[in-house]
């Protein structure tokens, strides 16, 4: 008989471009779940709080320049740092709703121009998600929406690129949502798959074969 102790939890993955409604969405599963009675948490790529973290914030956000590969390198780092703490979250049973990952990290570098095959590796062998939505629509759409703020890759040549890679790296298992949705419909549509998998995970190995 399953020991309650052993049920771990699922790790749910939202990726997309800017402006598709991603953390939005995250914060709605997280609630959601936890008035279910389920202890949902919710995690965000790059998590600019730790020190490497607070290096992709000046990059990003305070105009500090790095060079491209050494940036790149900074953002795995920043996943690899918070493993540890992700693996024991989800295996005392609590469901990590994530906020963008290693396919940001890759699309993003990727789009830049660095090599898709290099871009990849850093990230091998970390946690795979369980269940990974893509939220998508077009970049014009995107922007209609309020366009995009300042940070440095918030233009729309970047994006479209950005856009492209996430399509080229697209898994077959991968729950592509149309992100030109209603919040509620896309809210519904997230957590009755999120149910789903939840339902389905708990008494199997936490998987480490990121791009294998
Ligand atoms: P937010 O707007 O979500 O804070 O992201 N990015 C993100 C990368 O280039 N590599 C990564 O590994 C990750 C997780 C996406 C800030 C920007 O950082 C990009 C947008
Ligand atoms: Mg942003």
């Amino acid at each position: 008989k399953a020991n309650h102790a052993m049920v771990r939890g699922a790790f749910i993955l939202l990726e997309g471009c800017d402006r598709t409604g991603k953390s939005t969405q995250a914060e709605r599963l997280v609630d959601a779940l936890n008035r279910r009675g389920q202890r949902a948490l919710l995690w965000k790529f790059p998590d600019r709080t730790t020190r490497i973290g607070q290096m992709i914030d000046g990059y990003l956000a305070k105009g500090q320049d790095l060079n491209d590969q050494a940036v790149h390198l900074l953002f795995s780092a920043n996943r690899w740092e918070a493993i540890g703490q992700i693996q024991a979250h989800l295996r005392e049973g609590t469901h990590l709703v994530v906020d963008r990952y290693a396919y940001s990290g890759v699309a993003f570098s990727a789009a830049k121009g660095l090599d898709l095959h290099w871009c990849k590796q850093p990230d091998v062998g970390l946690l795979t998600p369980d269940l990974t939505f893509f939220l998508d629509m077009s970049i014009e759409e995107s922007m209609n929406r309020g366009g995009f703020g300042q940070e440095r890759y918030e233009k729309v040549a970047l994006q479209t690129r950005v856009r492209e890679m996430f399509h080229a790296l697209r898994e077959p298992d991968w729950k592509v949502i149309d992100a030109t949705q209603t919040k509620d419909q896309i809210h519904a549509e997230l957590l009755g798959i999120a149910q789903a998998t939840i339902g389905c995970v708990g008494n199997t190995e936490l998987k480490h074969t990121l791009w294998t």
